[in-house]
């Protein structure tokens, strides 16, 4: 397997797991970190041995934002022209869900990170903010979009613009995480919810990725008939005739994931 210097990437069976691993930096995301990350998830995501994701952090970060140390002599002409962060774009279009396994600080970019996977669960001691106001800027990723549509205008504004950090259990009420658990059991929480879903046919899972995420693109109208297509389009897997045959047999089904 590649050799990456800000991360580590394992296999867990049918799980992709990549831990962004400067602890020294609190996961700070530089441009290698974001690089290997990518690489590593798209690899993953080209599998066929892998059915979903986990991507996770230490105790202490999921990721404490951009490098801050890395950015801060930026100039305009430059990022634009290098389309500076557009990878990260990448990591949204992975076909395979995603499991974002959160404790510690997930703040700016790194609470952006987590909001382009598909699950997130936190540690009770996830804390989840968008600080970059404090920083003279604003967030780069997607943060101001996925937020507000997460939790709503309301606090997603008072949050971006005070920089104020919100704990597990809020960051759970407003609906930006699926479930809380505790801190010393996020990672095996997060692979056996990844081992779930991996276990499943893997074009249903791709189509109900895409299908749920199909909801915060279009209206809804043009969303059910997205999702009418693609349920059509179910009945040519094998898989399906094989979840079928097994509910009618009461016995478990064996996807061949094609
Ligand atoms: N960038 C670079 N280094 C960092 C970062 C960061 N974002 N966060 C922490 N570090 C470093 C510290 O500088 C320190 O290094 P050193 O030991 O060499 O001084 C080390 O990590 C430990 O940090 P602290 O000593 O500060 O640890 P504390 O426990 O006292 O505090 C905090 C933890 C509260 C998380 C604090 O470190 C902090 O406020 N960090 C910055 C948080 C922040 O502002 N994040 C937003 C960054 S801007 C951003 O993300 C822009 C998003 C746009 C695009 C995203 C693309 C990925």
């Amino acid at each position: 397997m590649t050799e990456y210097e800000t991360i580590l990437v394992e296999r867990r069976g049918r799980v992709g797991l990549i831990t962004l691993n400067r602890p020294k930096a609190l996961n700070a995301l530089n441009t290698r970190l974001m690089t290997e990350v990518v690489a590593a998830a798209k690899d993953f995501d080209r599998d066929p041995e892998i059915g979903c994701l986990v991507i996770t952090g230490s105790e202490k970060a999921f990721a404490a934002g951009a490098d801050i140390k890395e950015m801060q002599d930026n100039r305009f002409p430059e990022v634009y022209l290098d389309d500076w962060l557009g990878p990260w774009d990448e990591l949204g279009r992975l076909r395979k869900p995603v499991v974002a396994a959160v404790a510690g600080y997930a703040l700016g970019g790194g609470c952006e990170l987590a909001m382009l996977c598909d699950i997130l669960l936190a540690a009770d001691t996830a804390q989840f903010g968008q600080p970059e106001i404090k920083l003279g800027v604003i967030p780069g990723i997607g943060g101001s979009q996925r937020l507000t549509r997460a939790i709503g205008k309301a606090k997603a504004m008072e949050l971006c613009l005070t920089g104020r950090m919100m704990g597990a259990e809020e960051a759970e009420r407003a609906g930006l995480v699926s479930r809380i658990v505790p801190a010393a059991d996020l990672l095996t929480e997060a692979l056996a919810t990844a081992e779930k879903v991996a276990a499943m046919s893997a074009p249903a899972a791709v189509m109900m990725k895409e299908s749920v995420n199909r909801a915060f693109e279009t209206t809804l109208a043009e969303g059910v008939r997205f999702e009418r297509r693609l349920f059509h389009a179910a009945f040519a897997t094998a898989d399906q005739k094989e979840g079928m045959a097994a509910f009618a047999e009461k016995r478990k089904p064996s996807f061949q994931n094609r």
